[in-house]
């Protein structure tokens, strides 16, 4: 396909409720809506870069300077014959998954819809899978709340609503209380946390104390640059510890597979680098026999739509960090919303590409600012103003 138009929307929507997690707490989502044209078919992508670097190290402005700088150049100044090869594309960027992501996303949808498949058809033929899910399990990823009885009283809310798996966040100093009051109040209930990696190997009492919850894994306890002190904490819990922030490529998959660092793996298709750097951590996982699920970054539908056929792959036999609209936006900017199943599922978009509809209108009201980037123009990457030229090493 030959790339023609790209155009960034950076968005901020309010979120339904604020969202608390150990790093801090966010009321509203700010990110960037790619829309790209090649061969005349419009194609969609989202980022899960955040305003700080709270989560990751990337940002909103990081994404951008590199895509203005590096990706976007990149993706007009050649042919991009299949979405396999935009990692080969941007090997020459080092890091900075979450830039490249958004567009490899973009070149999914445009491929899929010439291929004349939905985005889940599509990804089962390019990774080889078939039995893909029409149905993916989800559940709902609970902020800090006030106290220990508000944190009941919301994850009651979310019971009532349909979900069937809950994963609490946790901080130093409300932890176990919150934990035990919750597991109290829902016996049997499918329950998680999530540290976002707040504490370090000289707390690992206070895990210790949360090991005899029943708890379907514990996420990310230490730091996000770590694997081998995870390594030590999983030979002395029973919970099995599942990374999210540490793991940015398959390689990180692999060391925590050998080192015993984990036994679960969140895939964001973002942190990863995009769609084929989380196939391939699937594939390994499985492989493995490493269950994984997919994690969320409070996206759109549009990141929602991705994420759902991804899910549907076969190794992701956890529920995901996919909730529906309503969880987070009010409204949503794709038309019709996902809606939760009453089997605590997502339904994967059936059609073709990513199978949902942009409310260009909704989607113009969230954008606080618009670039438009055009293949035909000359334009100014940073090899020519800077004379420095990025060759790294491609595969191919
Ligand atoms: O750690 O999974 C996380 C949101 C922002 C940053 C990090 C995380 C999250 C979530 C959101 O947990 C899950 C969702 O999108 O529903
Ligand atoms: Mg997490």
């Amino acid at each position: 396909m030959k790339v023609e138009q790209i155009e960034l929307f950076h968005i901020r929507m309010p979120y339904v409720l604020p969202f608390e997690t150990s790093f801090g707490v966010s009321t509203m989502r700010e990110t960037w809506i790619v829309r790209m044209i090649a061969d005349g078919v419009i194609g969609w992508g989202e980022s899960v870069v955040e305003q700080l670097p709270g989560y990751s190290t990337e940002t909103v402005q990081t994404a951008f300077s590199v895509a203005k700088d590096c990706l976007i150049p990149e993706l007009f100044a050649t042919s991009v014959d299949s979405p396999l090869d935009v990692p080969d594309h941007f090997a020459q960027v080092r890091g900075h998954n979450m830039a490249k992501a958004m567009f490899e996303s973009a070149v999914w949808d445009i491929a899929a819809q010439q291929n004349k498949l939905s985005l889940q058809q599509y990804i089962g033929k390019l990774s080889g899978h078939g039995n893909l899910k029409d149905r993916v399990s989800v559940g709902v990823s609970v902020g800090i709340q006030e106290s220990p009885a508000k944190l009941v009283e919301r994850v009651l809310a979310y019971r009532a609503d349909g979900y069937s798996r809950i994963k609490m966040k946790i901080k130093p100093g409300r932890d176990v209380a919150d934990a035990r009051a919750v597991r109290a109040a829902l016996p049997n209930i499918m329950l998680m946390v999530d540290a976002n990696s707040a504490y370090s190997i000289e707390e690992i009492d206070v895990i210790k104390q949360m090991d005899d919850l029943n708890f379907l894994m514990i996420e990310q306890p230490f730091a996000y640059d770590d694997i081998f002190q995870h390594s030590k904490l999983q030979k002395q819990i029973k919970t099995p510890v599942c990374l999210d922030e540490s793991i940015h490529s398959v390689r990180d998959a692999q060391a925590m597979i050998e080192l015993d660092a984990g036994r679960i793996i969140n895939i964001k298709q973002g942190r990863l680098g995009g769609l084929n750097a989380a196939i391939a951590t699937h594939d390994l996982c499985m492989k493995h026999n490493i269950p994984v699920w997919c994690g969320g970054m409070l996206e759109t539908g549009i990141g929602r739509a991705l994420n759902v056929a991804l899910a549907s792959l076969p190794n992701f036999k956890l529920p995901s960090d996919l909730s529906a609209s309503n969880r987070y936006y009010n409204p949503d900017i794709i038309d019709p919303e996902f809606t939760l199943n009453n089997d605590s599922t997502l339904s994967v978009p059936t059609g073709i590409g990513l199978g949902v509809h942009v409310d260009m209108e909704r989607l113009t009201r969230a954008t606080i600012v618009h670039h438009v980037f055009r293949g035909d123009r000359s334009f100014a990457s940073a090899d020519t103003l800077t004379g420095v030229k990025l060759t790294g090493r491609r595969k191919g």
